[in-house]
């Protein structure tokens, strides 16, 4: 036959599969050193609907690699399961009128079997959903290890709301001033919530990020430091009239503080409520109700019109002597820095429009160049106005006059050289429904009580049919026999803590879990997970670029530090794939462009989608599915598919008996492969495999023939590296050509480096019908190339003897002529 009935050979291969489990990862075989260890870590899915495209394309790429490690002789780890808790399912289930327990779990089964179909090489003994109590139960464990650590507790703060999902968020989930998962304008409101404490590792996840280039990408290291956000400056001690503690300021620009003329508190911080005289504190507070309506984006953005409100206190400037007011306004942010901040006009812009609605004195401390015409100067330039008795920074560069400055201040007592991060501490807990319950116990007598580790886990009540809308407060709360408990320390009546934890809790350290999924006598074994950990890839898009990797960097240095693994950094190497769009826009349902998974399988088959995929383009780049032509990548497959049925010679046909010309292709592409696949150049390694299978027709049809054992070489490599992409047509040829299932397993073909080395050919150079020359050059030099090479040869210009060249008849790689 002419192509094969992909259907057919789907359903043929994938119980096949099932029964061989071929990549199911032993520990045995990497704990005797029989094997190396590979960990190809893939993002685990949420499971709000069946797969989509995106799914098709990082699995499919993801793939590539692990298959790839499979036959090199690795025992790969590569495991899968599902993201199930929290607020995507959650909002989808009440969408869909469903229990989140009952949509959750039916979509898993969708997604688990069109996983198999996919035909992906996961490893499905270690599959587990994070809202299994079996995982949870873990989970909540975890939360109380850090909470003996001090690394999870709890405070009073502002934080972000979102009015649309009624729960708060953390900063990494605001966007651009908006919810991350449903686009409403986020708000601030206060309440006590939980917190991990990911600013005690801020130094850390930064300084590391130097060894995680260049395996990670620039983008996404870049991304990582530029929200963790070090920068260096100091505190600055103000004295305030009538106050015992100073107020300490947060500055990166201590160089300007002779230009310092008045103080701003963040309107909503503590501070301006302890620092407030009766005769303002109305204003105050008339003023706190607009400025909690507004977005951290907005407070901080330049361009608004200045508010404020005076405080009614004086601070003295610590060099000037010179005492300023102190003002609440809302471009200062509470939660950065000390809350507070010295004004300096002349540098800072915000400042310099402050000073303008509210009358303030500005003094430069740095002269601007001649010609500048702007308000505030923010470059650099030589100190003025900067002068005391003590202190002289006139003519240093902002640099010098930093350092000047902090040594003083230091002498003095008056202040200190800082670090300051922009990272905050990662705001955990949730008021809704669908999430690990927070494993504390709130006493009127022992206050916070953790759930002993032997009443792990604390199951989610089912609520069913209550009402899980958000609202604001747990729908936890509701479930009165759940809430009320006795207390584990002094057995009085207490209440359980009625919040959930973040999905990212979840899945911050799922990837610890897989290697121990079953275990219910710990979180996960140490000593498996230092033998295969850390992750040698982790494939994921670039949404995750911040929340998630930061997050599961921050899991691993905590836990490290408690003796629980061996290692800092969770993967060792990470790729962030491209998306798949349509007519150059994101798939989307409003714009209608969107591509069906399931209707590109049905039409063209697992393998002819995933090559596409893979094919497409580096797998960083996105792929415009209108650009690409899976009916084309169909054809390749049924062409390759041809190859063998053709072989005639027997398996174990003595290779080194067949064809030189077309071995040495067959060598030289399994060789570069390798190379390919390692570089992540998985696009290219497709193509040299069709060239491959290109080359393998001719050598049929008009060369060496079908029995020939070059040929069957061939088609064998054919069908291993296409075992990357397309499993089912690479098993498929692999049984016609004789060899028992897997060819997953069938190792990496080996290479001959001998067949290699680049050969030569002897081109013979003629003049007036008799050999001037020979020139040894490559058997694929082109046309001009010899003929350039031959004129340049010094017996060839020699016999000439300064003759014009007429013609030159030029029959590459052997024979050139030139008539004169
Ligand atoms: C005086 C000064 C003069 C400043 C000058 C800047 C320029 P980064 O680099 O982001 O750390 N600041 C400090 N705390 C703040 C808060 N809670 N809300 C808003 N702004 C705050 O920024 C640090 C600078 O931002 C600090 O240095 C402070 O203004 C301001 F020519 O102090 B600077
Ligand atoms: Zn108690």
């Amino acid at each position: 036959p002419q192509s094969y009935d992909v259907e057919a050979v789907q359903a043929k291969w994938q119980p096949v599969w099932e029964e061989l489990e071929p990549f199911r990862a032993d520990d045995e075989v990497v704990r005797s050193g029989q094997r190396e260890k590979r960990y190809a870590l893939t993002m685990f899915p949420y499971p709000s609907g069946d797969l989509h495209m995106g799914h098709a394309e990082v699995t499919a790429l993801h793939d590539v690699l692990a298959r790839y490690w499979w036959q090199r002789g690795y025992e790969v780890l590569n495991p899968m399961g599902w993201d199930s808790f929290g607020l995507p399912a959650e909002n989808a289930a009440i969408k869909n009128d469903a229990h989140p327990a009952d949509y959750t779990y039916g979509n898993i089964e969708t997604q688990l079997e069109s996983f198999k179909k996919y035909a992906v090489s996961f490893d499905w003994s270690r599959r587990f959903n994070t809202s299994d109590p079996d995982y949870y139960r873990w989970t909540q464990w975890l939360f109380l290890r850090m909470h003996e650590q001090g690394l999870a507790y709890r405070k009073n703060s502002p934080v972000n709301w979102c009015p649309n999902d009624q729960t708060v968020l953390a900063n990494e989930q605001v966007v651009d001033g908006a919810c991350e998962r449903c686009g409403a304008e986020v708000t601030k409101r206060e309440l006590t919530q939980w917190y991990f404490r990911t600013t005690a590792y801020a130094q850390e996840l930064l300084d590391s990020l130097d060894d995680l280039q260049p395996t990670w990408s620039d983008k996404v290291v870049n991304a990582q430091r530029n929200w963790i956000g070090r920068s260096e400056g100091a505190h600055v001690d103000f004295v305030v009239d009538g106050r015992d503690e100073p107020l300490t300021v947060y500055t990166t620009r201590p160089d300007t503080l002779f230009g310092a003329t008045f103080m701003v508190v963040a309107a909503d911080a503590p501070l301006a409520a302890e620092l407030v005289t009766s005769e303002q504190l109305p204003a105050l507070d008339d003023y706190l109700v607009e400025v909690r309506k507004e977005t951290d984006i907005d407070r901080l953005a330049t361009d608004r019109p200045k508010t404020g409100v005076f405080l009614g206190v004086h601070a003295t400037n610590p060099l000037t002597g010179e005492k300023i007011p102190v003002y609440a306004a809302d471009y200062v942010l509470a939660d950065y820095g000390t809350g507070a901040i010295m004004a300096v006009p002349g540098q800072d812009q915000r400042d310099w429009d402050f000073a303008q609605v509210f009358d303030l004195p500005i003094i430069r401390t740095v002269q601007p160049p001649a010609d500048f015409d702007g308000d505030a100067f923010t470059g650099d330039g030589p100190a003025i106005n900067s002068a005391n008795d003590e202190i002289d920074l006139s003519g240093m560069g902002v640099a010098e006059a930093k350092s000047t400055t902090i040594d003083y201040l230091e002498r003095q007592g008056l202040g200190r050289g800082t670090v300051n991060f922009r990272l905050r501490d990662w705001l955990v807990s949730r008021q809704r429904y669908w999430g690990p319950p927070i494993p504390i116990i709130h006493c009127p007598t022992c206050g916070e009580v953790p759930v002993p580790d032997d009443q792990l886990p604390v199951e989610l009540p089912e609520l069913r049919g209550a009402d899980l809308k958000p609202k604001g407060v747990s729908p936890l709360g509701g479930a009165e026999e759940w809430v009320n408990v006795t207390c584990p320390t002094c057995g009085g009546a207490a209440t359980r803590d009625t919040d959930t934890l973040d999905t990212f809790v979840d899945s911050s350290w799922y990837f610890l879990r897989y290697v121990s999924p079953h275990d219910d006598t710990q979180a996960f074994d140490s000593d498996l997970i230092n033998m295969w950990g850390p992750c040698d890839i982790y494939i994921g898009g670039d949404e995750h670029a911040v929340l998630h990797l930061l997050y599961a960097r921050f899991f691993t240095k905590a836990l490290r530090d408690m003796g629980l693994v061996s290692f800092g950094e969770p993967f060792s190497a990470y790729l962030s794939q491209g998306k798949v769009i349509n007519n150059g826009r994101k798939m989307s349902k409003s714009l209608g462009n969107g591509v069906s998974l399931g209707g590109q399988l049905a039409e063209f088959g697992v393998d002819a989608v995933r090559l596409t995929l893979v094919f497409a383009s580096p797998p960083e780049d996105n792929i415009d599915w209108a650009d690409v032509s899976p009916s084309g990548s169909l054809k390749f497959l049924q062409r390759a598919w041809r190859l063998s049925g053709d072989v005639t010679s027997e398996p174990g046909a003595a290779p080194a008996e067949g064809d030189v010309a077309l071995r040495r292709i067959t060598h030289k592409t399994v060789h570069d492969a390798a190379h390919l696949v390692e570089a992540y150049r998985f696009n290219v390694m497709v193509a040299r495999t069709m060239e491959l299978v290109n080359a393998t027709r001719k050598a049929i049809d008009s060369g060496c023939g079908p029995a020939d054992p070059a040929v069957r070489e061939a088609v064998e490599a054919v069908a291993i590296l296409l075992s990357l992409v397309a499993p089912y047509v690479a098993e498929e040829m692999w049984e016609r050509l004789g060899h028992q299932p897997t060819v997953a397993r069938a190792g990496w073909p080996v290479v001959d480096e001998a067949l290699l080395v680049e050969e030569s050919v002897i081109a013979v150079v003629q003049l007036k019908g008799k050999v001037k020359a020979r020139l040894e050059v490559s058997p694929d030099i082109s046309e001009a190339d010899l003929e350039a090479a031959a004129l340049a040869d010094p017996a060839v210009v020699r016999a000439l003897d300064g003759e014009t060249v007429r013609k030159v008849i030029v029959r590459a790689p052997k024979l050139v002529n030139i008539v004169v």
